[in-house]
């Protein structure tokens, strides 16, 4: 298990001396102490990035490929250890750990391994006596934040664009899951990435990520997390006019029409909420459900969030493990007060678990039926396996609900009506729609948001434009 910073390709403390202790949300045992990166480190992770960016940037594009495809390589000969440690420092369930976030973050990396060489300009047909053709560069030193709820995975969606188009990175984890970002670390190295092309750097965000943010030497800053956090980002990066790609909260509209197929849609919502204990931007926290089907809908429903296995994450038959820290627990368990206030109905759950699980971050599935669309409850991200339920009359009202947050990140819908769907998914204010599934992702296809969700695009070639900055050539022939 790797504790320290990784700056200019080896491991060492912070410059301060400064540890924390990263927990496992299990049981708030102490995992393990690691360093804390301060100014001073961030400084020399930046002035490392920025040496190693000529060289870097000018290898030929398939050289950079070829090391990320090895990297690729390196997480699938090590899944096992990456997902218990990954299990072990956020709490999600072995066989999530196991079957997706492992895979997905070897995909992301082979993905933009193979993209690399395959990303290009263009030639452009101007006036008679011209050549006109774009390059696309990198754009320099990245620095990215991501936040604690796929710290593996996240550093993938970040770490694999940016290196395949040619820039170096300085990354932020999580201060509370640093762990799996470490790892990659030692991994990058051992696939042959250079000294200070990647740098990693677990540290307080109101420190190391505000100086990340504020540091002239970086070129763009990349960040996953609260939208309030993600305004704090914006205004720090203001000095250099650094690019800025905003990856923020969601309150997904799960929407289930007359029409569907029932026990499709109680699964997929199921999914769509609970999956990670609801600690995903994209989680389809607000289920709005047609009046007629309802209450068939919600017996199917509850009974299956009753049924789902609470447990350790490092637990074969764990279904859903802690959240990930107390205070983000005590956060969730707020918005139980919340529902009650607002005259909300809990449905299901609504506390923390007894017993066994007491010492950990656990909460139970909570199903809560809200009095308004308006609710705090129906309007504010609670990144927990909290779900709202909202009824609707018909699709004017379905859209009106669904359209009526500041967010705009995921959004689904449930219907065997093949014209609707596709009205909904152009009439949907979101940057992703899911037809007849929920949360699904892949490395190829873009995904951000609008409005409070965000800007900017993570994956795809989509991914590989934000990375990079076009630069348009003239030839008179
Ligand atoms: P944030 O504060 O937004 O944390 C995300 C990342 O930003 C972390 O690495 C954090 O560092 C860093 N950060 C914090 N302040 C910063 C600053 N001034 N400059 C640069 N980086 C900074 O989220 P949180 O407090 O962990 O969670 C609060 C709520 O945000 C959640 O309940 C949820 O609603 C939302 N959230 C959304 C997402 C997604 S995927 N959209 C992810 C996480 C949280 P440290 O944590 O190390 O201090």
């Amino acid at each position: 298990m790797r504790r320290q910073l990784f700056i200019d390709g080896g491991f060492v403390d912070a410059a301060s001396g400064e540890t924390r202790a990263t927990l496992n949300p299990h049981d708030n045992s102490v995992i393990a102490e690691v360093a804390m990166a301060g100014t001073e480190d961030v400084a020399r992770a930046v002035a490392a990035a920025r040496r190693a960016f000529p060289a870097w940037s000018r290898r030929p594009a398939a050289e950079r490929g070829r090391i990320l495809l090895k990297l690729a390589d390196l997480i699938e000969a090590g899944a096992e250890s990456l997902a218990q440690l990954e299990s072990l420092d956020t709490g999600h369930p072995i066989r999530d750990s196991r079957m997706l976030d492992v895979p997905r973050t070897a995909g992301c990396y082979r993905y933009f391994g193979g993209m690399a060489d395959k990303f290009q300009g263009e030639t452009i047909p101007v006036e008679a006596g011209f050549l006109n053709y774009t390059l696309r560069e990198p754009v320099g030193v990245v620095g990215q934040v991501v936040p604690w709820n796929f710290p593996l995975m996240f550093t993938s969606w970040k770490m694999a664009p940016a290196l395949a188009a040619g820039n170096t990175v300085v990354m932020k984890p999580a201060e509370i899951t640093p762990l799996t970002s470490l790892k990659i670390g030692e991994l990058m190295a051992e696939a042959g990435v250079p000294p200070g092309v990647v740098n990693i750097l677990p540290g307080l965000g109101s420190v190391a990520g505000q100086a990340l943010a504020e540091h002239p030497g970086v070129a763009k800053i990349a960040f996953t997390g609260s939208t309030a956090t993600g305004r704090r980002i914006v205004q720090a990066s203001a000095g250099n006019l650094k690019k800025v790609q905003l990856e923020l909260g969601g309150k997904g509209a799960n929407i289930v029409f007359e029409d569907a197929g029932l026990a499709a849609a109680v699964n997929g919502s199921a999914w769509a909420i609970f999956h990670n204990q609801g600690q995903a931007c994209i989680a389809g926290s607000r289920l709005l459900l047609h009046e007629k089907i309802a209450d068939a809908f919600l017996e199917k429903f509850i009974a299956l969030a009753s049924s789902i296995r609470l447990g350790n994450p490092l637990d074969d038959q764990t279904e859903m493990g802690p959240l990930t820290s107390a205070e983000h627990r005590d956060r969730v368990l707020g918005y139980v007060d919340v529902a009650r206030s607002e005259g909300g109905e809990l449905l299901a759950g609504g506390k923390a678990p007894g017993g066994a699980l007491a010492r950990g971050c656990y909460v139970e599935p909570t199903i809560v039926r809200a009095a308004s669309p308006a609710d705090r409850i129906a309007q504010e991200e609670v990144f927990g396996p909290f779900v709202t339920v909202l009824t609707f009359r018909d699709d004017e009202e379905a859209l009106k609900i669904a359209n009526g947050t500041d967010y705009g990140l995921g959004s689904g819908l449930w219907t065997s009506n093949l014209q609707r769907a596709h009205r909904f998914a152009r009439e949907l204010r979101a940057g992703m729609v899911w037809i007849n599934s929920y949360k699904r992702v892949n490395p190829g296809s873009p995904f951000g948001g609008v409005g409070l969700s965000g800007y900017g695009r993570e994956m795809g070639f989509d991914a590989m434009r934000e990375y990079t900055q076009v630069k348009s050539v003239w030839v008179n022939v």
